[in-house]
């Protein structure tokens, strides 16, 4: 489809979901080979083998929180996400939340809360997360808002939520970025969609409570533009080892560890790779690239699902996956009304 498709859409949300879906098998490993990924991929082809439904994660139930919010509230509105984010969690605590943001969630429920940002500036003694779990729901902000302005005040609000540290909330941002260029079709053009999303965190990082973050952490001055940087100079290269990759860019559950990785894997699997079967298209190997490199594989996969399935669109997502997925059917029906949504906004409606 064409810029913003709702193929487009459809695709962003749906490869999500398959990508924390399909990559719980293989959170927290270390090494996983490509052979157990392909066995695991294959599983779902095959309904003999009787795989069920594979449930998601925290990644999902968050990203239907954001995605509800924006639909329902026609935009962003905080207090509707926050209490979402808390009823979600309070109704399905078992989805594999982070240690730390359980606290957040707890504290958002309580009906005395009068500013709902401050749960997340009180965590890790008032340092804020750096974890993913901005990052993993940023999707929805990108189908949400044709505006790039929008999307990265939104989603960085929406973020700030429970991730008050900015490598977690920039790394959110970052996320909606590629989404939202991915959408545009600006993906047929790779160099030029790196070097983009270079020149937005370039201008986020400049800021003064983002240097004095990295500072802290002792991170680079720039940490996300450092990691960005790495990305475009391994995405020129043949060949490259998983460890090479994990050396360079990180598969953990910080979010400079993982979003950047997750738009490498984008950028890495537009071409056929030797390693993954002809038949494959573009989600597909996205999807099994990330899980193998191990680490926090749903996480990595759902954010690299989003950016890939907005490149490629709903007819490169396999029906027998979508199938085999909790909650990819209901991905597809809020596709559907954000791009409804977002071309409402676009004409001024
Ligand atoms: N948490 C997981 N998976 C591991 C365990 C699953 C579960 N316990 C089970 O066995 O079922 N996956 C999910 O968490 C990630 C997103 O996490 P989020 O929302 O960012 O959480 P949190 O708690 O804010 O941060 C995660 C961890 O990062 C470290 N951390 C963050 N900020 C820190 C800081 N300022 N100082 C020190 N450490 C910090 C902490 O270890 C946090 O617990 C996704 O992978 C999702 O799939
Ligand atoms: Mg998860
Ligand atoms: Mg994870």
């Amino acid at each position: 489809g064409g810029p913003a498709s709702l193929s487009r859409f459809r695709g962003a949300l749906v490869a999500a979901v398959l990508g924390d879906c399909v990559g719980g098998e293989f959170e927290g490993a270390q090494e996983v080979p490509m052979e157990r990924v392909l066995q695991h991929l294959n599983s779902l082809d095959d309904e003999t083998k009787g795989t069920g439904i594979l449930e998601y994660s925290d990644d999902t139930a968050m990203a239907r929180c954001v995605a509800q919010s924006l639909l329902t509230r026609a935009g962003f509105d905080d207090q509707d996400m926050a209490r979402r984010f808390a009823k979600e969690y309070s109704a399905s605590p078992g989805r594999g939340y982070g240690t730390g943001v359980i606290q957040v969630l707890k504290k958002l429920s309580s009906p005395q809360l009068s500013d709902v940002y401050q749960p997340a500036r009180d965590q890790f003694n008032g340092r804020g997360s750096f974890g993913n779990g901005g990052a993993m729901r940023a999707a929805p902000f990108a189908l949400a808002f044709p505006d790039i302005a929008d999307v990265k005040r939104c989603a960085r609000l929406g973020a700030k939520l429970t991730h008050s540290c900015s490598l977690g909330y920039n790394g959110a941002v970052l996320q909606a970025l590629a989404v939202h260029l991915s959408l545009q079709g600006a993906l047929d053009l790779p160099q030029q969609f790196i070097g983009r999303l270079i020149t937005e965190m370039e201008e986020l990082e400049a800021d003064e409570v983002a240097r004095h973050d990295a500072r802290i952490l002792k991170e680079a001055e720039k940490p996300f533009c450092e990691r960005l940087y790495r990305v475009r100079d391994l995405m020129d290269r043949s060949k490259i080892s998983v460890e090479e990759v994990i050396s360079e860019l990180g598969n953990g559950i910080a979010a400079l560890h993982s979003v950047p990785t997750a738009i490498f894997c984008v950028l890495h699997c537009l071409q056929p790779r030797e390693c993954l079967p002809e038949s494959y298209g573009g989600v597909e190997r996205t999807i099994a690239y990330s899980l193998a490199l191990g680490g926090d594989t749903d996480t990595i996969a759902c954010m690299a699902g989003a950016i890939a399935g907005a490149h490629y669109g709903i007819s490169a997502i396999p029906q027998t996956w979508i199938k085999c997925c909790e909650g990819a059917e209901d991905a597809d029906m809020s596709a559907e009304r954000l791009h409804m949504l977002y071309h409402q906004s676009s004409q001024g409606g």
